[in-house]
């Protein structure tokens, strides 16, 4: 039982609970361990498995703890399915729409019959609803336009697609006179692997030319909504974009409201009433005096509440306020730290530019050296390297490192691990290369336990300094193959192999929670973007974003550090 499917049954029990009328504490408390649940780094099954105690996750206590382990080890939990017997069915997914409280949820499941959002649109449409007690056309018509948003969240799309259109949007509207701070906040700017939609915040002399430049942008295909500081419209390929624009002195309010995580927002916020302040886009209100004081940053906003700056990629509402508080946040990785790409492809294989081509462009980026990575020659449409291509390009960059200065050039390879974990590429060429970077291709649908031996025999190998793409998932598209996460993370520490945090935008892998566990277990780790052009160096950042949603620091990843030290960190320890 996956801790998505857990978590999901305690937020249906704390879902009944409220409808019952339940204390609202009891509500609560399931609530809590619903979020902790979801931020959790490892798989309750595993812990329950190795006999862990389940109280180490925030908010379980005996009680809580008993129920998991009969929900994982049985997959029944009786107080649940007792719980559910109380009410009509399908009464949980209509809470799911917000502004369906317990009260409504149950009108439109005893009167109407309601029990799915199917049913509940036709009602609405039917205009059955509108004709219950105390509900009416418009109450009725806003619940339509729920159920509509709720659609279009629950087709969530890839990072790296929401951020292309960030961008676009940027450039168009830069040059609106009186515009500043334009940013994307919201999932985007926290770097989530996949985007609801886009929220957009400024500040500007006048609002309304900004909201006009904003609703007639040619990627326009519909604007729901329009006024004079606030606008939101659809872009092609359905994804809606909001923009809220505030006076320059209140950006900072603004923009820590709608980055949240929402559930950050929370603990903020009730921190704030604790210290007798109430916090809002707006600002901060002094409950005392009734005064509400503006913020033009978030650094200040935070110090109002006596906390530190909390980067956005890590408001989930867990352990970082806690942290803020005592001045104990650590300094997360940043672009700047990075100081070199160690999986590049070149035309020689699959890429699209040349081995020159690319050494240049890393060494625009700014990088101290770049490892050439092309594929070996089982991955025949690839047209990878066999072993006299492999030779013909180490002289290709030796005589390229004599010819461009300011970047060392380093040989690699991504070299196959095949069905039986044997590599595609004899050791003794293997062990003639900088750094070698081994990945899996193909029977991406075996079983775990097969995967396992496969990945195990590979990165056992003395040659392989990095496992790449770990899980080798595609985003949008293939699911992870059957990578038992905390058995490779024992293999990777035993082996002393680090793992890729592949930085493109289709893979994001190792992904944030995988990043966060291996850290805390002290795996090496290394962050490349697989470039197969050179506009492609620049998914570093989404490399950045998804390590520092991990928590990572410069010092935990190897390729922050200086190429002599970066070489000796690496299992063949610069050899
Ligand atoms: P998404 O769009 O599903 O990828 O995720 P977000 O986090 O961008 O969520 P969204 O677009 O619904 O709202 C943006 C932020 O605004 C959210 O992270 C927190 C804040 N926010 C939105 N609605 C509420 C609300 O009802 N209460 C509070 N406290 N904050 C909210
Ligand atoms: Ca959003
Ligand atoms: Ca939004
Ligand atoms: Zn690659």
């Amino acid at each position: 039982m996956k801790n998505s499917e857990i978590a999901k049954v305690f937020s249906d029990i704390a879902d009944l609970l409220e409808l019952k009328g339940e204390n609202v504490f009891k509500v609560r408390a399931y609530q809590k361990v619903v979020r902790s649940i979801e931020h959790l780094p490892v798989e309750i099954e595993q812990m329950v498995k190795e006999g862990r105690s389940l109280r180490e996750i925030p908010g379980v206590g005996d009680a809580i703890e008993k129920k998991i382990i009969e929900l994982v080890t049985t997959g029944k939990l009786p107080v649940y399915e007792e719980l559910k017997t109380e009410f009509p069915k399908g009464i949980t997914t209509l809470l799911e729409v917000p502004g369906i409280g317990p009260k409504t949820a149950r009108l439109l499941s005893t009167e109407l019959d309601i029990g799915s959002i199917e049913e509940l649109e036709a009602a609405i449409v039917g205009g059955q609803v509108a004709r219950l007690y105390r509900m009416g056309d418009k109450t009725a018509e806003n619940i339509l336009h729920q159920i509509q948003a709720l659609r279009r969240k629950d087709q969530r799309i890839p990072l790296g697609e929401a951020m292309a259109v960030v961008d676009e949007i940027t450039a168009r509207l830069k040059d609106v006179p009186g515009l500043r701070n334009l940013i994307a906040a919201g999932s985007v700017r926290r770097f989530r692997e996949t985007i609801g939609d886009i929220d957009m915040m400024g500040t500007a002399d006048d609002a309304g030319k900004v909201i006009h430049a904003f609703t007639s942008l040619p990627q326009v295909t519909e604007v729901i909504a329009s006024g004079g500081t606030k606008a939101s419209v659809i872009v092609a390929g359905g994804l809606q974009v909001d923009l809220r624009i505030v006076e320059h002195e209140a950006f900072g309010s603004l923009l820590q409201y709608f980055t949240g995580s929402k559930e950050h927002n929370i603990v903020i916020r009730e921190r704030g009433r604790r210290q007798g302040l109430s916090l809002s886009e707006y600002g901060i209100t002094d409950l005392k005096t009734g005064w509400l004081e503006k913020y033009a940053s978030e650094e200040a906003f935070y110090g109002r509440l006596g906390l530190q700056y909390i980067p956005p990629e890590i408001r989930e509402g867990g352990a970082e306020i806690d942290m803020a508080a005592q001045g104990r946040l650590p300094g997360l990785v940043e672009m700047g730290d990075i100081k070199g790409d160690l999986h590049v492809h070149t035309s020689a294989s699959d890429g699209r530019d040349t081995l020159e081509a690319m050494a240049r462009a890393a060494k625009e980026h700014g990088y101290e050296y770049v490892v050439i990575t092309d594929h070996s020659k089982a991955l025949g449409m690839a047209h990878g390297l066999d072993t006299e291509r492999v030779k013909q390009q180490k002289a290709e960059i030796e005589g390229l490192n004599r010819k461009i200065g300011g970047i060392r050039i380093l040989s690699g390879m991504e070299v196959d691990i095949r069905a039986d974990g044997s590599l595609d590429m004899p050791d003794e060429v293997l062990a003639g290369l900088d750094v070698v970077v081994a990945s899996v291709h193909s029977g991406l649908t075996e079983g775990e336990e097969k995967m396992m031996r496969r990945i195990t025999r590979a990165i056992e190998n003395p040659n392989v300094d990095i496992y790449a793409h770990p899980t080798c998932r595609l985003l949008p598209g293939r699911e992870p193959a059957a990578v038992n996460m905390e058995a490779l993370f024992q293999t990777a520490l035993r082996t002393g192999s680090a793992l890729e945090i592949n930085a493109s935008p289709s893979r994001l892998d190792l992904k944030d929670v995988h990043i966060y566990r291996a850290r805390e277990l002290g795996v090496k780790l290394v962050m490349s973007t697989d470039a197969h052009s050179t506009e492609h160096f620049g998914f570093i950042r989404f490399g950045v974003g998804i390590a520092r949603r991990g928590w990572c620091e410069a010092k935990d990843i190897l390729n922050s550090k200086p190429l002599d030290e970066f070489l000796s960190s690496l299992k063949k320890g610069g050899v």
